[in-house]
C-alpha cells in the first residue's frame, strides 16, 4: 500500500469531520450535501481498495450523526433501514431485474411510487391509539427521543382514529414545507437572525431544539410511508393498502404516491415528478420506488441496511462546487454591459455549466466574486444556472476583485454608470460592433422582420467582414459578397437573399420593433402601431408631442423619452429613410387617433385657466386626438385663451383663427367625453 493512500484517507476524514461539525453542530454546512457525498464515496473505495486502512473512528463506519447527549436515547426494536440510491435508467432497470430474479417471476412487478421528501426520517410509536413516543432515525438503532418535540407536529395526530392495533409503529420524513421555509428565514433575517440554507437543514434543526416551544413556533409537517413493530394487526397485501389504513387512521400520507407497473412505469413517474418539482410545495430529491406485495418484500429481504425490494431514485444534484476562472463583460444590443463568470466546468442539474451570468455589477459586488473563488453553482429544473454564493473560507490569497471596465471592451468607448442604476453601458451606441451586431440580429429575428436563416454566426460575419454595419446594408447585399463568407455555398445564398427580399413586406409593429428602440417590446409596437397608423404619424409625435406619444395604453413618460431619443437621433432618421428606399414597406393600420372626434385638429394654449391647468387642458385635447401646439400660425384651428392671453390671442385675431374661452373649451370636452 502507497503512503499516498494512508496520507489521502487521513485528510479525507479530517475534512469530513470538520463538515460534520459544520452541518451537525454548528447547522452551517460550507459545502453543498452532493460535494460532501463525493468525499465520503472517495474515502469508502479508499478504504475497500485498502481495508488496512479502516478505523473504528472513520466516518465511514458511522451511518448518520450519533445520538446527541441532551435528548434520550431510543433503541429500534426493528432497525430503520437505509434506501439503495439509484442515478440512472440502467441503476433503476438493474434493480428491477435483481428483484425479478431474486422472485423468479416474470414481470412487469408492481412498484408503489412516492417523492423522496428532503426531510428527517422519523418514527412514531403508538399504544392503544395514543402517541406514546418518537425518535429519529439516528444510526438506523439508536436515535433520540424526541417525543417532546413531535408532539408539537400538527400534523401528527396525538391519538390515532378508529380502532387502532394494540402497538403501532409508524415511520415517514419530517419535512418543512417550502413556504414555511421562505417565510421562516424571512422573519428570522428581519430579527437579524441566522437563516437556514435549506429545508431540510431547517426540519432537522427545528427538531433537535431542546425546548419544545421553540420547535412548536416552525412550520413542520410530516409524510408517513411505512411501520416498525405492529402488534395486533394483521398487515395488508400490499404497501398501497398500508398507507391507505394509515390514513383512515388519520396519519398523514403524501398526496402525490402512485402505483406504477415495471421499469417504464417507475422511468415515467421520475420524469413526472421531475417536471412538477419546481411547482411541489415541498423539497424532493428524487422518488422511491418499492415493491409493492408486501409477500415479497418479505422474500426479498435486505442486504448490508438496505431492503432489496427499495430504491431511492435520485435527481442530478441541483448545487455544485466549482472556480471562477475569469469575468468577462458582455456588451449588449443596448449596449448594458453584462458580468459573466467564466468556470470550470461543472456538471450540476443534468447539465455541463461552464457560463454563468452575474446580471450586473451590484450583484457582482453584493455576492463579491471574485477571479479564482470557489462557488457554488445551482441550476434547478430547466431554469438557467445560478451562482449561488462563494465559498469565502477557499479564496485563495491571489484572488482578484472584478472592476467595473472603464472603456467598453468590443469598441472602447466610454462606459457610463448612472447614479442609482445597477447597469452600466457602453457610450457608442451605433458605433460598437457588439451593439451594431447585436441590433442587427435582433432586427433579422422571428418576431421583428423574420429574415430566415441570418442567425448570429451569420451576423457577426457579416459584421467583422464590414458587409453590413447598418440594418438598412441588409438590402444592398449582393450575391458575390455573399459568396465571399465562410460556408456560404451558392445555393444558400441565393435562399439568403430572397428572405431578405422578402422581409421587406412586413408590417408596421413588426417594423418598430425590428429597430430596437429601448423598452419597446412586440406589446408597446403593437399598441404604437395601432394608435398612431403610420410611421410618420408616430414620429412626428415623439419628436414633438411627447405627450400625445403617453396616450398609448402602457407608454409611460419613460418609454415616452427612448421614443423621443430614438427619432431624434439623424442616424435613425437616416436609417428608416434608406428601408424605405430599399423598398421596405407595410400597410398602414386604421388609426385610432384618426378615428378620434378631434384628429386633425391643432389647438394652441394661452393664458391661465381658472379650472384646470395647463397641463390637464393638454391631456385632455390629446386624448380626444387632437394636437397641441405651442404657437400659433395657419395652420392652428383653434385658440383657447384663458385669463391674462398675450400676444397668441392677439396673432389667432390677426389670422382670423377662433378662439374658445375657458366655458366653450368645456362644453367641446363635454360633448366628446364617455
Ligand atoms: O421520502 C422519503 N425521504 C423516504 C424515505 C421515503 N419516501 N421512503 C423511505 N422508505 C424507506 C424504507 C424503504 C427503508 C422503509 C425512506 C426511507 N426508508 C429512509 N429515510 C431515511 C432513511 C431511509
Amino acid at each position: 500500500m502507497s503512503a499516498g493512500a494512508r496520507e489521502r484517507a487521513a485528510a479525507l476524514r479530517a475534512e469530513i469531520a470538520r463538515h460534520d461539525y459544520r452541518y451537525y453542530v454548528l447547522d452551517d454546512p460550507e459545502i453543498p450535501d452532493a460535494e460532501y457525498d463525493k468525499l465520503m464515496q472517495e474515502l469508502r473505495a479508499l478504504e475497500a481498495a485498502h481495508p488496512e486502512l479502516i478505523s473504528p473512528d472513520s466516518p465511514t463506519q458511522r451511518v448518520a450523526g450519533a445520538p446527541s447527549a441532551a435528548f434520550g436515547e431510543v433503541v429500534h426494536e426493528v432497525p430503520m433501514l437505509s434506501l439503495d440510491n439509484g442515478f440512472t435508467q440502467e441503476d433503476v432497470a438493474a434493480f428491477d431485474r435483481r428483484a425479478l430474479e431474486r422472485l423468479g417471476e416474470p414481470g412487469p412487478l408492481e412498484y408503489w411510487a412516492e417523492p423522496k421528501l428532503d426531510g428527517l426520517a422519523v418514527t412514531a410509536i403508538y399504544r392503544d391509539g395514543a402517541l406514546e413516543r418518537a425518535a429519529t432515525r439516528g444510526d438506523g438503532f439508536k436515535g433520540e427521543d424526541v417525543t417532546a418535540n413531535v408532539r408539537t407536529v400538527r400534523s401528527f395526530p396525538l391519538r390515532l382514529r378508529g380502532k387502532a392495533p394494540a402497538v403501532l409503529e409508524v415511520r415517514g420524513e419530517v419535512f418543512m414545507p417550502l413556504a414555511g421555509f421562505e417565510r421562516f428565514n424571512r422573519e428570522a433575517e428581519a430579527r437579524g437572525e441566522k437563516t437556514f440554507v435549506n429545508p431540510r437543514n431547517a426540519a432537522a434543526g427545528s427538531l433537535r431544539q431542546l425546548d419544545p416551544r421553540v420547535t412548536a413556533s416552525r412550520p413542520l409537517q410530516m409524510y408517513c410511508y411505512g411501520l416498525g413493530t405492529v402488534r395486533g394487526w394483521h398487515l395488508p397485501a400490499r404497501q398501497s393498502e398500508l398507507l391507505e389504513a394509515l390514513k383512515e387512521w388519520g396519519l398523514p400520507v403524501c398526496p402525490h404516491s402512485a402505483r406504477v407497473r415495471g421499469v417504464e412505469g417507475c422511468l415515467h413517474y421520475f420524469h413526472d415528478m421531475g417536471q412538477r418539482r419546481a411547482r411541489l410545495p415541498y423539497q424532493i430529491d428524487g422518488v422511491v420506488y418499492k415493491v409493492d406485495r408486501l409477500a415479497y418484500q418479505e422474500r426479498l429481504g435486505f442486504v448490508s441496511r438496505a431492503p432489496r425490494w427499495a430504491l431511492a431514485h435520485k435527481f442530478p444534484a441541483e448545487e455544485a462546487m466549482t472556480e471562477v476562472r475569469a469575468v468577462q463583460w458582455q456588451v449588449g444590443r443596448t449596449g448594458a454591459l453584462t458580468p459573466v463568470a467564466r468556470l470550470e466546468p461543472v456538471f450540476v442539474g443534468g447539465v455541463t455549466v461552464s457560463n454563468v451570468t452575474l446580471h450586473n455589477f451590484d450583484e457582482v459586488q453584493r455576492k463579491d466574486v471574485r477571479v479564482g473563488d470557489t462557488v457554488v453553482i445551482r441550476r434547478a429544473g430547466d431554469v438557467i444556472p445560478e451562482l449561488v454564493r462563494v465559498i469565502t473560507e477557499r479564496r485563495p490569497a491571489h484572488a482578484a476583485p472584478v472592476a467595473l471596465p472603464k472603456r467598453c471592451p468590443v469598441c472602447h468607448s466610454q462606459v457610463l454608470k448612472a447614479e442609482g442604476e445597477a447597469v452600466a453601458r457602453c457610450t457608442g451606441g451605433f458605433s460598437c460592433p457588439a451593439q451594431r451586431q447585436e441590433a442587427i440580429r435582433h432586427f433579422a429575428s422571428r418576431l421583428a422582420m423574420d429574415i430566415e436563416g441570418l442567425g448570429e454566426k451569420l451576423v457577426a460575419q457579416l459584421v467583422e467582414g464590414g458587409l453590413v454595419r447598418s440594418p438598412a446594408d441588409l438590402y444592398t447585399l449582393s450575391a458575390e459578397q455573399l459568396q465571399g463568407l465562410e460556408r456560404m455555398g451558392e445555393k444558400s445564398g441565393a435562399n439568403l437573399l430572397e428572405a431578405i427580399e422578402r422581409s421587406k413586406r412586413t408590417t408596421l409593429p413588426r417594423l418598430l420593433y425590428a429597430l430596437g428602440i429601448r423598452e419597446v417590446g412586440e406589446a408597446t409596437a403593437l399598441a404604437l402601431a395601432r394608435h398612431f397608423g403610420d410611421l410618420d404619424a408616430l414620429i412626428e409625435a415623439a419628436r414633438e408631442h411627447p405627450e400625445q406619444v403617453e396616450q398609448v395604453a402602457d407608454v409611460g413618460p419613460v418609454v415616452a423619452a427612448h421614443l423621443h431619443a430614438f427619432f431624434a437621433a439623424p442616424a435613425h432618421r437616416e436609417l428608416i429613410e434608406r428601408l424605405r428606399a430599399a423598398g421596405v414597406s407595410w400597410e398602414p393600420l386604421p388609426s385610432r387617433a384618426a378615428a378620434l372626434p378631434l384628429a386633425g385638429q391643432t389647438f394652441v394654449l394661452t393664458g391661465t385657466l381658472a379650472g384646470m391647468t395647463r397641463h390637464e387642458a393638454q391631456e385632455a385635447l390629446s386624448a380626444l386626438g387632437a394636437k397641441v401646439a405651442g404657437s400659433v400660425s395657419k395652420k392652428t384651428h383653434y385658440v383657447v385663451a384663458g385669463e391674462a392671453s398675450g400676444s397668441k390671442l392677439e396673432k389667432a385675431r390677426e389670422l382670423g383663427i377662433p378662439v374658445l374661452d375657458e366655458a366653450a373649451l368645456r362644453r367641446l370636452l363635454g360633448r366628446h367625453s364617455p
